[in-house]
Parts: C-alpha cells; sequence; structure tokens
C-alpha cells in the first residue's frame, strides 16, 4: 500500500530515525528522482526551443521549467520563473518546450527541476539540467513591392514601395547592364543604399550615371538591423528601363543673310551641343521665314556640322528682286528636331542685280561733212535697258555716263543687235571723242572705257 503525504508526515514524527524501514509499514520514499539529463537549448527566432531526457525513476511525477534573464540558470526551484509543470511523463522518454515569444538578442536561462509522486524535489543543479540561449533574428525583411523604372533622358527615376519590417535597417538598389536585374547582393553594382528607410513608406531615386539607349535592370535588397539580407528577387522588387534622349538640340545662332547678285550668302553659328547630328536650311519667299520643317523648300541639309563652329551656304537659286526667307532647323543623333524659330536662326535677304551689262563692242565712228556717223554693236545682255552716247571736244573720250556732253540716248536696244547714230552737230575741223555707256533695268551702269567702246574723230568737209 501507499501512505498519503499526511500518513509519511505523522510517521516521521513518530521517528528519530526515518531512513529506516518503520514496522508494519512501507519504508517511507525520501529519495527524490533524478535530474533531467542532456538540457539543449536552441534559439530561434524569438523563441528557444528546449529539449531534454527525462530521469528514468519509476516513481516520477512531475518536472518544473523554470527560467531566469541572463546567463546563471535558477540554481533553485525559488530562483527565476516557472515556465510550465510537466505532468503525466514517462521515465527516461525525452521532453520538450518551446519557448517563446523571447526577446531576440536577449540571454535566458533554464533550470528543470523534476519530483516524484511522494513530492521529493530533485535540487541538483548540473550541465545536464541547465542551458543558455540567446534567441536570435533570422528573419530578413519582407521584399520591396510596387518598384517602377521610368526611363528618361539621361536618368532613369525609380520609386517603389519599402517593406514594412519593424527592424529594416537598409536597402541597396542593384544594377545590372541588359535586361536581367541583379539576383543577389553581390551581382552588378550599388547604384545607392537607402539607409534607415522608414518601413512600408515610399522610396525613389534617380539613376544618372546611365547612358542612354543602354538597357539596365535593377534589383532592390533589404536587410534588417541584424543583418539579414532578404534575397528574393520577383516583380515587386525588380525592373528595367532603357534611358532615352529627349532633348533637342539649341538653335542655330547669329544667322545672316547678305543679299547678292543672283545670290544671298547665308552664315550662321552651329548650337553646341555634343550630339548634333545635321541640320537642315530651309527657304520661303517672302518675308516669313519658315515657320516648321513643313514649311517651305529644304535648300540643303548640313551633315556632321562641327557642333559650335560657323556655318555657311551660299544660296544661288534665287532671283534678283525677289525677297528670300530662311530658317535653319537641327537634330540630334537620337532624331529630336530643334523646332524654335527666333531671331537667331532666321534670316530674310532680297538678292539684287549689281552687274551692268557688258560694253559695246566695234565702235566706229565716220567722219562726215559738219557730221559724224556712229556704228556699233550692242552688248548681248539679257538686261539690257538703254544706253547713252556721249561726247567730249578733243581726244579723250567721256570717262564716265555723265562726262561730255549727252549725244543721244538710245532706248530699249535688242541685246546684240547693231545700232547707229548720224551726229549732225559737230563742226568740221574740231576733234571729237565719243564713248558708249549702257545700263541694265536696274541702273547699274556700265562704267569701263575701252576700244571697242569708244571712238575719236574729226568732222571734215
Ligand atoms: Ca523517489
Ligand atoms: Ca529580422
Ligand atoms: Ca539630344
Ligand atoms: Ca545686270
Amino acid at each position: 500500500m501507499r501512505l498519503s503525504s499526511f500518513a509519511v508526515a505523522a510517521l516521521l514524527l513518530a521517528s528519530c530515525s526515518p531512513d529506516e524501514p518503520v514496522e508494519g509499514v512501507d519504508p517511507v520514499d525520501i529519495a527524490p528522482p533524478a535530474a533531467v539529463t542532456d538540457l539543449a537549448a536552441t534559439p530561434g527566432e524569438g523563441s528557444i526551443t528546449l529539449a531534454w531526457t527525462y530521469p528514468a525513476d519509476a516513481d516520477l511525477y512531475a518536472c518544473e521549467l523554470r527560467r531566469l534573464d541572463g546567463t546563471t540558470a535558477p540554481a533553485s526551484r525559488a530562483a527565476g520563473e516557472l515556465l510550465t509543470t510537466l505532468t503525466s511523463l514517462t521515465p527516461g522518454d525525452v521532453g520538450n518546450f518551446n519557448d517563446g515569444p523571447v526577446s531576440n538578442g536577449q540571454p535566458y536561462s533554464y533550470t528543470i527541476f523534476c519530483r516524484d509522486t511522494v513530492a521529493n524535489w530533485q535540487t541538483s543543479v548540473d550541465a545536464g539540467n541547465t542551458e543558455s540561449a540567446i534567441p536570435v533574428d533570422v528573419t530578413p525583411p519582407s521584399v520591396v513591392t510596387d518598384l517602377v523604372a521610368m526611363p528618361g533622358d539621361g536618368r532613369v527615376a525609380l520609386a517603389w514601395t519599402h517593406p514594412a519590417a519593424t527592424d529594416l535597417h537598409s536597402c541597396e538598389l542593384r544594377r545590372l547592364d541588359g535586361t536581367t536585374p541583379p539576383a543577389n547582393t553581390t551581382e552588378g553594382v550599388t547604384v545607392t543604399t537607402i539607409n534607415s528607410p522608414t518601413p512600408g513608406d515610399a522610396g525613389n531615386h534617380s539613376d544618372v550615371a546611365v547612358i542612354n539607349g543602354q538597357q539596365y535592370s535593377y534589383t532592390i535588397f533589404c536587410r534588417d538591423i541584424v543583418g539579414n539580407w532578404q534575397t528574393t528577387v520577383s516583380p515587386g522588387n525588380t525592373e528595367s528601363a532603357i534611358p532615352v534622349d529627349t532633348t533637342v538640340p539649341l538653335v542655330v545662332g547669329d544667322l545672316v543673310a547678305v543679299p547678292g547678285d543672283g545670290m544671298v550668302a547665308l552664315a550662321w553659328t552651329y548650337p553646341a551641343d555634343s550630339d548634333l547630328h545635321s541640320c537642315e536650311l530651309r527657304r520661303l519667299d517672302g518675308t516669313t521665314a519658315p515657320a516648321s520643317r513643313a514649311d517651305g523648300e529644304l535648300l540643303t541639309t548640313l551633315t556632321s556640322p562641327t557642333p559650335g563652329d560657323a556655318g555657311n551656304h551660299s544660296d544661288a537659286a534665287v532671283i534678283n528682286g525677289q525677297q528670300y526667307s530662311y530658317t535653319i532647323f537641327c537634330r540630334d543623333f537620337i532624331g529630336n528636331w530643334q523646332t524654335t524659330v527666333n531671331a537667331g536662326n532666321t534670316e530674310s535677304a532680297t538678292p539684287l542685280d549689281m552687274t551692268p551689262p557688258a560694253v559695246v563692242t566695234n565702235l566706229a565712228a565716220a567722219p562726215g561733212d559738219t557730221n559724224v556717223t556712229l556704228t556699233w554693236t550692242y552688248p548681248n545682255v539679257s538686261d539690257l535697258h538703254s544706253c547713252v552716247v556721249r561726247r567730249l571736244d578733243g581726244p579723250t573720250p567721256p570717262a564716265t555716263p555723265t562726262s561730255g556732253v549727252l549725244v543721244v540716248t538710245l532706248s530699249t536696244p535688242t541685246p546684240g543687235d547693231a545700232g547707229n547714230h548720224f551726229d549732225g552737230t559737230v563742226m568740221n575741223g574740231q576733234q571729237y571723242s565719243y564713248t558708249i555707256f549702257c545700263r541694265d533695268f536696274i541702273g547699274n551702269w556700265q562704267s569701263t572705257v575701252n576700244a571697242g567702246n569708244s571712238e575719236s574723230v574729226t568732222p571734215t568737209p
């Protein structure tokens, strides 16, 4: 039979030698169980998993798992806090317990005390029934989401949402050339490190270390304060983009149009843009310069200009007296056309006839009695308007269209034809010298005096 605790206590009171068997009753059990063995404490994320082996004592009844903060295990059942009382035990079996939540980085120490059915508590504390552990954070932050990469001109604008992890420490924006984003924190280059981001908040970065036309792929990796890196690569934290040149060249400057005879001489300064590809010189009849590349006619395409250098063009496809207006438009290598029209890249000009007719030829002066008969050949120029026969007394012919006296004005002569004039206003014995000067419709006077258009003669009876 078994004695109740009460009966044992009564027997203990009745005997001064309790270790000895008492006549007529079972020997009193005063031996506690052995201690648990092989206690192990495995730290986890916010938890510690404990495992041990129960003592083999047949009268094992219950055990207490106690815990103390720090590195010293509870030395007795009065120390630390009782985590759990383990009952319905099988002697010699393994036991386990998961202690959590506990604070990561904080040491915890454990002891297990066991008792038998009559409440004899084992009090020993040794390596077998004590253990310490520090739970560790092994959980990386979740993945960045909503990453977008907007291609710009010489830049890629990235935006995303940081993970909501409260222990978020920093994130790294990494980049690889091409279509495949970095697969881990060593692939590609670090574009930027975002320190102390606010968990769950939006982040952004403008990557300007890029070349237009080149594809770039990005991944953002984040870590927590103990250094757990998130390694996931997903649509949420990766993105590719190709920055593009959208900047048009600057405008041509200093355009001048100098009217000439049957031509307009244009000069200008090219814009200094390094990606200047070519320019178009366009022309419209009249006072208004081409407003766009759809306006007027293309006079010439200026290829491979040197940025910032001077340029020029001679427009000979013009009619004198007609006004022309010019605009120069430039483009870059991508094909971005500059569309601005201002004083710097527009100009108007009216080419002018400044060419006098050629000289009369074959002038002959036949002396008569108080007269001189002149014959010549008109110059063969299409814009021949009129000629004048001028005369000076003496051996020297008139040098200009206004010197000497006007003998006759020859209107609307036929170019290249023969002409003649009978000068009956002369005296015998007096020497006379003639020059014929011609002009065109604009009024350009031919001023040459030579053997062809001058002659001296002395009328005789
Ligand atoms: Ca016992
Ligand atoms: Ca963590
Ligand atoms: Ca450009
Ligand atoms: Ca002329």
